[in-house]
């Protein structure tokens, strides 16, 4: 492709460098707005709101964010002050949330991360952040209850004649920022394939109170356009880039987490064998993460055919699976793909485009659609309690970690919710399994099924004293005698007391955590 650093056209001004630009820029009032990533961040101010696209590092813009953060520290080396209100799809990547974070460039962090840096900074006071559902966060810009949006700064495969943005990767919640925005900056990537086109589906809702039913009753339904139509004069920089989605890879599948989608692949076979599914019938989401993705490659040798995801990512399990013929619907907000998959969507996008599609995040994870499939949904934790609670966030019940994500649209309102986990992490020093967890996402009454190597428990139909002995089995065996110990104290106390629907014993409920914070482990010494 052509770069056109250097040269310099004043907005408004017909284009003669025409051999410069790129030829995905057909619009000719936004090929006049072609500048450098240095000069388009000039239009980002301290204090400003920036939506930017981006989902699990897919489709978020390449060059901005570092010429954003490099004016921040500008700013900062000579006293003045120069923060942003940052709000994306989800999260991004080292060349986004990470070269911001380092910058000291982000005061306000909205909706989920996964950035170590970011991570840090939010850990450490630098940035606050707001951890919210992400089917809501676009309704929340669209409704206006953070204020004035600034400035959107989206990714974009092409612009179209008419203006139309053709997306990358990622949907994300690119709508809601590019309507709500004063300024609109797009990074045209040449990276994305064009073939891209035509996998997006863009359907936006009637605002408050004259909203009307989702029209999607299959999960391979299009109901919207494939393009994004934005207000044209709004755009005030148009920036050329062809650098690739930086995912980090998955780790290799081990000897646990086999076992885990082992047991969560018997889960679905007594579903089958109660009737309550068939193997042509599975509709399934799959949350992020490792073993998730193991999951999937335990469906590539199941009983399981024709499985339609109604999800929030497509990972490289879900392509593996797309290439058996096991799966024939796909339908996401992004692409969460390793570099060596990502490399090959891009290659053959057009194959991919007749089974995967693209959904902003509003709809991909929307409560009504979800709840209207009967989808089963499966999702990774920090840790779940003898009851059944579980916490997806917050390390020892203050430490983000990521954010709740899209976990909880799909746990809440799914058919039959599951969380699947290591029994235990940090080399053993942490139970996923605790007395009581210290931080909670998903409550006892929407966590129908829990999964660790050991094997799974099904919930449903029992109370929460009948739930303890089978998550306790799940627990790694050092814990399970302090788990015992545990509800054996609570018990007793709560039969004196007369309080035995959920037995505490309040004094010790945290007592892992605490010995971890004491001594570094949930064991005794
Ligand atoms: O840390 O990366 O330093 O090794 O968390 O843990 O076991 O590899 O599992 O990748 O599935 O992630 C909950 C974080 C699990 C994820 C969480 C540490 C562990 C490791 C990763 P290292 P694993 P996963 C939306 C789906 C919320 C968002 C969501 C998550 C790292 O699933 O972010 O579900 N969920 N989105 O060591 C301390 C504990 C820990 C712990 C794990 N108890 N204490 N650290 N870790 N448990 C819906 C979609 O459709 C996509």
């Amino acid at each position: 492709m052509c770069h056109i650093s250097g040269v310099v056209i004043a907005a408004g001004q017909p284009v003669l460098e025409e051999e410069y630009m790129s030829d995905r820029i057909a619009n000719a009032q936004l090929r006049s707005k072609v500048m450098t990533a240095d000069e388009a961040a000039q239009f980002v101010n301290h204090g400003d709101k920036v939506g930017i696209s981006g989902f699990t590092g897919a489709g978020y813009p390449k060059v901005l964010p570092t010429a954003i953060a490099e004016r921040a520290k500008e700013a900062h080396a000579k006293g003045d002050e120069f923060m942003i209100d940052l709000f994306t799809g989800a999260s991004t990547a080292p060349d986004c949330d990470g070269v911001l974070a380092e910058a000291d460039a982000v005061r306000f962090r909205t909706p989920y991360q996964s950035d170590p840096i970011m991570r840090n900074k939010i850990n450490d006071g630098t940035s606050f952040y707001a951890d919210y559902h992400l089917s809501e966060s676009g309704m929340y810009v669209q409704q206006g209850f953070f204020g004035r949006m600034n400035v959107a700064i989206v990714e974009a495969v092409r612009i179209t004649e008419e203006g139309h943005l053709i997306p990358s990767s990622s949907i994300g919640n690119n709508v809601e920022y590019l309507d709500a925005a004063e300024k609109i900056i797009i990074e045209v990537n040449s990276w994305q394939s064009e073939e891209l086109e035509g996998m997006a589906d863009i359907w936006r809702n009637n605002p408050l109170p004259n909203r009307v039913a989702i029209p999607i009753t299959e999960p391979g339904q299009r109901v919207g356009t494939p393009y994004i139509d934005i207000d044209v004069n709004k755009v005030v920089a148009v920036v050329e880039t062809d650098l690739q989605d930086r995912n980090a890879p998955f780790k290799p599948l081990d000897e646990q987490s086999k076992q885990i989608a082992g047991h969560f692949l018997d889960f679905l076979e007594g579903e089958v064998a109660a009737g309550r599914l068939t193997y042509d019938g599975y509709r399934m989401q799959s949350g992020v993460g490792n073993v998730p993705n193991a999951v999937m490659s335990g469906l590539l040798d199941s009983k399981f055919e024709n499985i339609q995801a109604y999800t929030e990512v497509i990972q490289d399990g879900m392509v593996d699976l797309i290439d058996a013929g096991k799966m024939t619907v796909a339908s996401a907000t992004a692409f969460s793909l390793s570099p060596e998959y990502a490399e090959r969507m891009n290659n053959e996008a057009s194959k991919y485009r007749e089974s995967i599609i693209l959904r902003p995040q509003q709809i991909s994870n929307h409560p009504e659609v979800i709840r209207r499939l009967g989808l089963i949904c499966t999702n990774g934790l920090i840790e779940a309690d003898i009851y059944g609670n579980v916490n997806s966030t917050n390390v020892i019940g203050s430490r983000m970690m990521n954010g709740v994500g899209g976990s909880a649209d799909f746990t809440r309102n799914g058919y039959i919710s599951s969380f699947i986990t290591p029994s235990d992490a940090k080399g053993g020093a942490i139970s996923a399994i605790v007395p009581f967890v210290s931080h909670v996402d998903h409550t006892e009454q929407d966590v129908k099924v829990i999964i660790t190597e050991y094997g799974y428990a099904d919930l449903r139909g029992l109370a929460p004293r009948q739930r303890v002995e089978k998550i306790i089995a799940l627990a790694h065996p050092d814990y399970r005698p302090l788990l015992e110990e545990y509800y054996d104290r609570a018990l007793k106390a709560a039969t004196e007391r007369k309080t035995l629907q959920t037995p505490h014993d309040l004094a010790t409920a945290f007592s892992f955590h605490q010995r971890f914070q004491e001594t570094g482990t949930m064991k005794l010494s």
